[in-house]
């Protein structure tokens, strides 16, 4: 139990002011500015103030807290990725989730139900096995389930042998977990906040000035702020963003839709994902059942729901529970996944001194949330990238030493 929670109950009083301070107007400078007021920016602020004792920083948001990506995805948190880059690094996310409640005193209704991968053939049983093995080697609890195991973990999925696509088994990665997306957000922003943080709301970026290859200030609609630092943190709209300051990013932004049904009776523990039917679900605290399907097939900056989303992903969520026919959707959402061509992030330097970025999350964004704010804050506040997210470096493309992670997608792409 949150120890909010725990004081109040004994207390019987409020324990502290849950709002975040609003401040006034922008100042003309600041040590670190921070582009975006979503969960990574805001985990990036929180942990430049508790870790590294900076607090001169300004966190710049367009629109309202947690309003874009970070309340936009279906909030799945796991770590059984395919590349020893990606294990490592969502793993220590994992571990960052299991005590952020504490952490941050709120409760994010954290909820580990396993996470389980569907495989209809043999090569995607090949893959489960391969993804096992390398997640076990790494210290991550992940395992092939075969069909009867797995029948007995979820009694209500159709394990029929006679259908288009019979399942064969499963990765089965006990540590997946559901959490609160948005509640994340105002956990990060409340404590910084308090610590000295400043976040701007409604101020959006306009332009960003750099001299000798060094960013010196960014522009916004409310006046030019004087920065020695600038962490961008901007998912959906990296591309744009990073162009104000000259840097092109190899990445296609796309649309991600996703949708919530009326709460049902608990019938559904793990999270379950079926890449070739491309559909992925579970169920919250409240009993809905949160779900989304593959990527838009085209890019574009557009939160709009369409109805052949729906009506794909219904076809597909049936083959897998056909006793959910008659079930209503409540709510349906898209955001924008930036991706990237190895299905990897982008964190760390870039051409311009002291202009640092957090970007190209694609479909993966909410769950790397505590993980990038430590890691970035670290890279701002020391100028030393950690070896953790080296790999994840812009340079990496023209290097050639990409990380691919599409086989450890949810998402059909
Ligand atoms: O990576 O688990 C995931 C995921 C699910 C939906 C989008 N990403």
């Amino acid at each position: 139990m949150p120890l909010a929670l725990l004081k109040r109950a004994l207390l019987g009083s409020r324990v502290k002011d849950r709002q975040f301070i609003w401040p006034g107007d922008l100042k003309k400078s600041y040590d670190v500015v921070i582009i975006g007021g979503g969960g990574h920016g805001l985990a990036a602020a929180y942990y430049l103030a508790k870790n590294h004792g900076i607090t001169d920083v300004a966190v710049l948001e367009r629109g309202y807290v947690g309003g874009g990506n970070t309340a936009r995805n279906t909030a799945i948190i796991r770590s059984n990725y395919l590349t020893p880059e990606g294990v490592r690094f969502y793993d220590e996310s994992v571990r960052l989730f299991q005590d952020l409640s504490f952490e941050l005193d709120i409760n994010l209704m954290y909820s580990q139900r396993g996470h389980c991968t569907l495989a209809h053939t043999d090569a995607a049983i090949r893959t489960m096995r391969w993804r096992a093995e390398v997640n076990k080697h790494l210290g991550v609890n992940s395992e092939l389930v075969l069909r009867d195991d797995l029948a007995k973990q979820v009694p209500l999925l159709d394990m029929s042998e006679d259908v288009r696509l019979p399942i064969l088994g499963a990765l089965f990665h006990p540590p997946g977990s559901i959490a609160r997306h948005d509640a994340v957000a105002w956990g990060y922003g409340g404590l910084a906040s308090h610590r000295g943080v400043e976040i701007h709301q409604r101020t959006e970026v306009t332009g960003i000035e750099v001299e000798d290859g060094k960013v010196t200030a960014v522009q916004t609609n409310r006046g030019r702020v004087a920065c020695g630092r600038v962490l961008q943190a901007v998912a959906g709209n990296s591309s744009e963003v990073a162009r104000m300051a000259g840097i092109r990013l190899p990445i296609t932004s796309i649309p991600l839709q996703a949708c919530v049904s009326q709460p049902l009776k608990p019938f559904l523990d793990p999270i379950i994902v079926s890449g070739s039917l491309h559909v992925y679900v579970s169920q919250t605290p409240r009993g809905e059942l949160v779900m989304g399907g593959s990527t838009d097939p085209y890019p574009l900056y557009q939160t709009r729901s369409t109805l052949e989303f729906k009506e794909e992903l219904m076809m597909h969520l049936l083959e897998l529970f056909p006793f959910l026919s008659e079930v209503k959707l409540l709510r349906q959402w898209a955001g924008t996944a930036d991706m990237t061509p190895d299905f990897s992030p982008v964190m760390g330097e870039t051409p311009i001194r002291n202009y640092y970025i957090d970007a190209g999350w694609g479909t993966w964004g909410f769950k790397a949330t505590p993980v990038s704010g430590k890691r970035m804050a670290e890279t701002v506040a020391t100028g030393k990238v950690p070896d953790l997210i080296e790999g994840f470096r812009l340079s990496r493309f023209t290097e050639f030493d990409l990380v691919g992670e599409k086989g450890a997608a949810s998402v059909g792409h």
